[in-house]
């Protein structure tokens, strides 16, 4: 059962107008940069930081999609022993040399965003590899950070985070719910 709604659609956006702030801080501004999207709500993510940086520097900023399979697609999540897999990883330029933001909503236990800098790698020699989540719920397994963090929410075991957003759930919103 739902506990707290964490971000609503006015904290979304702001949180996401900081970060894409902080990445044109961070990079120098947006010349060399690839936005790589983990599916799904990561693909969302990565369209509204780019439009975002096109509003601020009125540059368009490309934009990629990694497609990790994960555990299961729902809330009940059963921890398993296997890792999550690239599916698909797809750009539409080369990643030769740029800056690679990989985007992803929630970050956990950091095993997705390993599969991701894996399929990364497979494709090019990126000059960085760097992460942007809209929320960090803790309980990491690997020695993985996010550069960029929307909101840092700490969180049990018991506990799952949920992201709303527009694009495919109608509305924006983070909230935590019980298990
Ligand atoms: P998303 O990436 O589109 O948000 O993991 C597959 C989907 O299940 C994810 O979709 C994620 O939102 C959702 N999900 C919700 N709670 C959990 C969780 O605790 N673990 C994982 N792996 N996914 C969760
Ligand atoms: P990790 O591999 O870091 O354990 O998990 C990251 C991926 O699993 C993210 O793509 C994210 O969508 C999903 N995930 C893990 N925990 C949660 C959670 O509590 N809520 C949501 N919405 N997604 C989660
Ligand atoms: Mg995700």
């Amino acid at each position: 059962y739902k506990k707290t709604t964490v971000l609503d659609d006015a904290a979304i956006g702001r949180a996401l107008t900081r970060i894409a702030h902080e990445i044109l801080e961070r990079n120098k501004g947006g010349e060399n940069l690839l936005l790589a999207g983990i599916k799904t709500r990561g693909t969302p993510l990565a369209k509204r930081l780019q439009e975002k940086i096109l509003k601020i520097e009125n540059i368009e900023v490309p934009i990629g999609e990694i497609d990790i399979t994960l555990y299961r697609d729902d809330l009940e999540y059963v921890r398993n022993d296997s890792d999550p897999k690239v599916k698909a990883a797809e750009f539409e330029i080369s990643l030769e040399g740029r800056t690679v933001i990989l985007i992803d909503d929630v970050l956990y236990t950091g095993r997705t965003v390993r599969a991701a800098m894996d399929a990364i790698i497979d494709q090019g020699r990126p000059s960085q590899i760097q992460l942007a989540v809209l929320v960090d719920r803790g309980h990491r397994e690997l020695p993985i950070r996010a550069d960029y963090v929307g909101k840092n929410i700490p969180t049990s075991l018991d506990e799952v985070v949920v992201v709303k957003l527009e694009e495919s759930d109608q509305i924006d919103e983070v909230s935590i719910f019980d298990k």
